[in-house]
């Protein structure tokens, strides 16, 4: 029955033509079903905005055949969208405690989020940018995503199979970053890039020592798929110059081996427009180019085996001159204040989008190789080699204002986004792609206004080696008339992009308030790779160690409670309708440890558990084991409680913890 009006919906369509304006009329002349062109005619629908509605609209039950992962911006966290449909399926807790997943207020998440704290700072908060998923061979394999916190420089890693954060290191030898997260083709590493350089390790250093004491420092944690841990101790960093990196990409295919950086302030530029200095906007765009960095990161791997390294705050440091004399480390101009450096699926192409120059530059990893080869490099003023612009670029295709990010298709066009022009730019790849579309390599080929000021962009599987097509959403920084006026901070604008027709038929399908932050970055993988648990595979299941808790209890009778001295020790069973136990006594000053096992198979059976006063809640999903340790520093009646309306006695879900002075 729906599917057959869906069919009369797009017989409609056709039959009106989808490119017209006018509203569809509630005429037999539409060919819409009489109720459906009612309905269309009523809300001032135009067969534009039908199609939108049939290309987006996802009945009850069921599911996208995408998920988007995209930064959640300065809430720290991440967020999971389905696509088409464009609806949030999970808000996951990462840099920032998170109540609703019970994270860190108690359980596990505690320990997890201290990992990520200065020596004599906690940090209970992220800017987070670019989500980066696991890869196998070039392609999404749905195990683990990665994301970064600019403001603390640091890294999460989330395991897909309960979309639960297992990990936060603090980079000890960096206080910002930006370049993170990328994935090398087998997530071999992660590639944390810098931003504002600074002393390695952030100490104390005058601006007037700029040139000589500040420097720039790429990461690429090892990632290791067994434990899904990143593995500090086999991880190392490359010293750089002290312009300002950002946005990086890793190669693939035949620049598998390889990782490309762009970079600002080539200036060395320190500010102080107070001081009657250029300001930064003016310093740090100066010079007509910046430099692409080029990193030969199996080099910079066997570097470091070999041992070619200084330890600084226990991670492994190669310096600029060994990554230079190594053969690690190279430079070609790029346009001024660029963004994104995007590899395209096969690896062959370096795209460019320099937010000050109407072009993408398109550089050629085979001609970068032959000048490498070739030899008889200019230096920049590190000693760093420079391969000149002709020597490296393959072509320049103009765009229009603000280029900042560029993402792929299967139909061998790019696509760009134009922050100033507030549109998304498709144009065609050349070389081995030039075969896949019917226009001339390497041009302009529609330019889709959007709402507004897109930042970055994100293609259906479009950082892989096999971008699906399809669908383009446009990560838009402003959306001022968009919305409903909800005061004068705005929602951010996902905009999504029916990217499926070739030639100059983009078409904008659906706007997405984002109402919590400013992400800057999404990835999206067709949801058919994610395998995901439905419940916790068996009761007791610890989701830090990701095996069962041996203090797991799989029955409500071996619940209990024991004491030795002031140490209570408890072992709870949590399941429809009660915890075992439900009265707990206490004395003031007791030191408390308190396991507690859901001992539901049932899938969506979640328990909550807060305890009023002691600043505890959990989410102990179908299986789960947490445990919490606290002093009984406060006498009092206490109440814990189930936060999840699990059944109709969900309210009788309750228990007393006395606390006797
Ligand atoms: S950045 S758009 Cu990290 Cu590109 Cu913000
Ligand atoms: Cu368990 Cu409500």
């Amino acid at each position: 029955m729906r599917r057959s009006l869906i069919t009369l919906l797009v017989l409609a369509l056709l039959a009106v033509g989808c490119g017209g304006k006018s509203p569809a009329a509630a005429t037999p002349e539409s060919g819409l079903p009489a109720d459906a062109a009612e309905v269309a005619a009523e809300r001032g629908l135009t067969p534009d905005d039908v199609y939108a509605a049939v290309k987006t609209y996802t009945p009850s039950g069921q599911l996208d055949p995408y998920l988007m992962i995209a930064s959640g911006g300065q809430s720290g966290q991440m967020l999971v969208v389905g696509v088409p449909s464009m609806r949030i399926l999970k808000v996951i807790g990462v840099f920032t405690p998170e109540p609703w997943q019970g994270y860190g207020f108690g359980g596990s998440g505690n320990e997890i989020l201290k990992g990520g704290d200065l020596p004599d700072q906690e940090i209970r908060w992220g800017d987070t940018h670019h989500p980066g998923l696991s890869e196998t061979a070039g392609e999404y394999d749905g195990q683990f995503v990665f994301i970064n916190d600019k403001a603390n420089a640091r890294l999460a890693v989330v395991d897909l199979r309960d979309f639960e954060t297992k990990q936060i290191v603090k980079n000890p030898n960096s206080m910002i970053d930006h370049g993170g997260t990328f994935v090398t083709p087998n997530t071999e590493y992660v590639v944390e890039g810098p931003q504002y350089a600074a002393p390695i390790g952030s100490g104390y250093a005058s601006l007037d020592d700029y040139a000589d004491l500040y420097r720039g420092l790429i990461t690429f944690w090892k990632f290791d798929r067994v434990t899904g841990r990143v593995d500090p101790a086999k991880s190392f960093q490359i010293e750089l110059p002290p312009y300002w990196q950002d946005l990086c990409d890793a190669g693939k295919g035949v620049s598998d081996g390889w990782v490309f950086c762009n970079s600002f302030n080539t200036e060395l530029a320190t500010g102080g427009v107070e001081l009657g200095n250029p300001s930064f906007e003016a310093g740090t765009t100066k010079n007509d180019t910046d430099y692409l960095h080029i990193f030969n990161w199996k080099q910079a791997e066997q570097v470091f085996q070999a041992g070619q390294f200084e330890t600084i705050n226990g991670m492994a440091v190669i310096r600029m001159q060994t990554a230079i004399d190594e053969n690690i480390l190279y430079f070609t101009p790029e346009p001024k204040s660029p963004h994104g450096a995007d590899v395209t699926p096969g690896g062959e192409y370096v795209v460019v989008g320099g937010k000050l120059d109407p072009h993408v530059t398109i550089y050629s990893f085979e001609k970068i190789q032959a000048a490498i080869a070739a030899g008889g490099l200019a230096t920049d003023q590190y000693g760093v080699p420079v391969i000149p612009l002709d020597a490296s670029m393959e072509a320049q295709v103009e765009l229009g204002l603000g280029p900042l990010h560029t993402v792929y298709d299967d139909k061998g066009y790019a696509y760009t986004s134009l922050f100033l022009d507030s549109a998304v730019a498709r144009w065609t790849l050349g070389g081995p792609y030039s075969d896949k579309h019917a226009e001339e390599p390497w041009t302009l080929v529609q330019k889709l206004p959007v709402q507004y000021n897109i930042g970055h962009i994100a293609a259906a599987e479009g950082d892989t080696a096999s971008p699906d097509g399809g669908y383009v959403v446009a990560l838009n920084k402003w959306s001022i008339d968009r919305f409903a006026n909800v005061g004068p901070l705005l929602p951010q604008n996902f905009q999504l992009i029916d990217s499926s027709q070739p030639g100059d038929q983009m078409r904008l399908l659906y706007d997405m308030p984002i109402g919590m932050a400013e992400p800057h970055y999404a990835q999206i993988i067709k949801a058919d790779k994610i395998k995901a648990f439905e419940v916790y595979p068996e009761v007791g299941w610890n989701p830090e160690t990701m095996a069962v808790d041996p203090n797991a209890i799989t029955a409500p009778d071996q619940a209990r409670i024991e004491r030795n001295g002031n140490q209570v020790e408890i072992w709870m069973a949590v399941v429809r309708s009660h915890f075992t136990p439900e009265q707990v006594e206490l004395k003031q000053g007791d030191h408390v440890i308190w396991h507690l096992t859901n001992l539901e198979r049932s899938r969506d059976a979640t328990h909550g558990f807060a305890l009023s006063g002691y600043n505890i809640n959990l989410s102990l999903e179908p299986g789960e084991t947490q445990t919490i340790e606290f002093d009984a520093h406060m006498s009092g009646t206490f109440n814990y409680f189930c936060t999840e309306f699990c059944s109709a006695l969900h309210l009788e879900m309750v228990g007393y913890m006395l606390v006797e002075p």
